[in-house]
């Protein structure tokens, strides 16, 4: 298992990779390039900068998050064809610098939504990312758009760059014909183009759940559950197409059993990479995203780590969102500090589980 830590790149994330090797434990970045519209070609210029940079500072890029599928070939457009052979040359392009994971989602329009991105936490005065179903039913998806971005301090946000939202009505209009059935027919479509290129080049897909885990504005989404992502796994049966294993976006529907489903894809070596995190539920359909330790959230993290290390979990971990804590400011969800510490967390129940294993199997 190797622990990392998501970065945006030297242009848009504040967080110097310098501070990011000082975290002990901490091998590498989860990266993005979150300039590039969704449908254009990653140049090989453009990945060997980036590559370069991370390793000159001593850690690893191994993992690229959010490289943005159009939603043309979610919605299954003709046009998918030329966004789809872009897809494949941005795969071998980043297969050529070492890329082994390829973190990406098949949601329509929203991936993931909040309905705040820095409530108060009253016990101690920090801050997280909140939602609550009943705030969102007075909004509309443009209303929603627009406080996001306006909240998100002038960061950008993945998921919410604004190539992708800013035909909204078109698009949503677009939607109206899709519904779940067609969207898994896109999907296959997509990944039978794709997968092939992949298990050339080493490169193994990761598919990250919907968040929150249930539909959205009418929207068809198709991946938060168990059986769901089963359904996506068997579109194309290959070891190159996996889960991105994200606990808070599958775990906001309590009805997910989360250390059980990283056992049952676990055991099929179907988690290329994880995003580990706890959230707090304050009512139904409503939460806020709390620190990792168990207490703080209602998740059991050790049984999450335990149900990782139980099935030989060999690919990347990553803390997830974070709270702002000691008065740091910075993109909502993807502070230094909180993550830092999650990230400390998380390493350090690993290393009980791994040693309580051996003195357990030398008894
Ligand atoms: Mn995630």
């Amino acid at each position: 298992m190797k622990m990392t830590f998501r970065w945006y790149g030297k242009n848009t994330d504040k967080i110097p990779l310098k501070y990011i090797k000082q975290i002990p434990n901490c091998s590498g970045i989860m990266g993005m390039l979150d300039d590039i519209p969704a449908g254009e070609i990653w140049t090989k210029e453009r990945i060997k900068e980036y590559v370069d940079y991370v390793h000159e500072h001593g850690l690893e890029v191994e993992v690229i998050e959010s490289v943005n599928v159009h939603e043309d070939i979610k919605l299954g457009l003709p046009s998918r064809e030329k966004y789809i052979e872009n897809y494949i040359e941005t795969i071998k392009n980043l297969a050529e610098y070492g890329i082994k994971v390829i973190v990406y989602n098949f949601m329509p329009v929203f991936d993931w939504l909040r309905t705040d991105l820095a409530r108060e936490i009253p016990e101690d005065g920090s801050n997280s990312l909140y939602y609550d179903e009943e705030e969102l039913k007075g909004l509309t998806p443009q209303k929603i758009v627009e406080n996001t971005i306006k909240d998100s301090k002038g960061f950008t946000l993945p998921g919410w760059e604004p190539d992708r939202l800013k035909e909204l009505d078109e698009v949503l209009e677009k939607y109206k014909s899709v519904d779940e059935k067609q969207l898994l027919e896109n999907f296959k479509y997509f990944l039978e183009k794709i997968i092939p290129v992949c298990e050339e080049v080493g490169i193994k897909m990761a598919v990250h759940p919907d968040d929150p885990a249930w539909p959205i504005f009418g929207l068809p989404r198709i991946a938060h559950s168990k059986e769901q992502f089963e359904k996506i796994m068997n579109l194309v049966d290959s070891p190159a197409n996996n889960i991105c294993l994200c606990t808070g976006s599958l775990g906001s529907n309590p009805g997910n059993n989360i250390p059980e489903i990283v056992r049952y894809f676990g055991k099929k070596n179907k988690i290329a990479c994880a995003h580990v995190r706890n959230i707090k539920f304050l009512g139904y359909r409503k939460f806020r995203e709390s620190a990792h330790f168990s207490p703080e959230g209602d998740f059991d993290m050790f049984e999450i780590m335990k149900a990782f290390y139980d099935t030989n979990f060999d690919g990347y971990i990553r803390p997830d969102h974070g709270r702002m804590i000691w008065d740091e400011e910075g993109r909502p969800g993807y502070g230094l500090y909180d993550r830092a510490l999650g990230l400390e967390y998380l390493t350090g129940l690993w290393e009980a589980i791994e040693k309580m294993d051996k003195i357990n199997k030398n008894k």
